[in-house]
């Protein structure tokens, strides 16, 4: 099962993803993880991303597609892509890569959360990058950069809504039940 995860920052794809990749045995691959990785190391690649995440923005395509394509290898027997894509053009590399492999996704998940509730989230998380002025910047960049994929994946015909307000188990339950459709 290849599933990517969609929805604004603190919307709660970290959160839900623990569960999932539990459950479903799939390979977990989060790029803000793997780019607050890169950060934490000062690698060439985390002194790049550090510039753009402290501000808000979405860090450069190439930058990203290059962290996932050298670890799609790793995820021979299904995987979750937790904030990957998140612009076109990372959907349309993904798809030419996936193609490539003969291993197109099943079901990009759209988690939808009102703003003021991300807001509340992301408030007492309290990130480097969760300060108010980088949150408002990190919303915009989703509803410009980000929101135009839910129209790309519902013209592909797999995209699923999922309510992301209540509890972390209420909201599993609602990915629970469409995920196991395609077990
Ligand atoms: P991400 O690391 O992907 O983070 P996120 O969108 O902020 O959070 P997420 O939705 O995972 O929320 P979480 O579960 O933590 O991105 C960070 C940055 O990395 C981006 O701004 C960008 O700069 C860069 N980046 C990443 N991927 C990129 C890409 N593909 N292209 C370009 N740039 C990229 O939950 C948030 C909070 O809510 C937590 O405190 C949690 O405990 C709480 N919460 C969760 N569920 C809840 C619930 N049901 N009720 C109440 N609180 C809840």
């Amino acid at each position: 099962m290849r599933v990517v995860f969609v929805g604004p920052p603190g919307a709660g794809k970290g959160t839900q993803a623990e569960n999932i990749v539990a459950e479903y045995k799939l390979f977990h691959l989060s790029t803000g993880d793997a780019l607050r990785a890169a950060v934490a190391a000062k690698s060439p690649i985390g002194i790049e991303a550090e510039k753009y995440m402290s501000s808000g923005a979405l860090v450069p395509d190439e930058v990203v597609v290059g962290v996932v394509v050298e670890r799609l290898d790793e995820a021979k027997d299904g995987c979750l892509l937790d904030g990957f894509p998140r612009t076109i053009a990372q959907a349309e590399a993904l798809d030419k890569v996936l193609a490539e492999k003969n291993a197109p996704l099943d079901v990009v998940l759209e988690l939808a959360v009102p703003e003021d509730e991300l807001f509340k989230r992301l408030a007492s998380r309290g990130r480097a990058d969760d300060q108010p002025e980088v949150i408002k910047r990190r919303l915009v960049a989703y509803r410009e950069q980000t929101e135009p994929l839910v129209g790309y994946y519902t013209k592909a015909g797999i995209l699923r809504k999922i309510d992301g307000l209540g509890t972390v188990e209420e909201i599993y339950g609602r990915i629970k039940a469409v995920l196991d459709e395609y077990k």
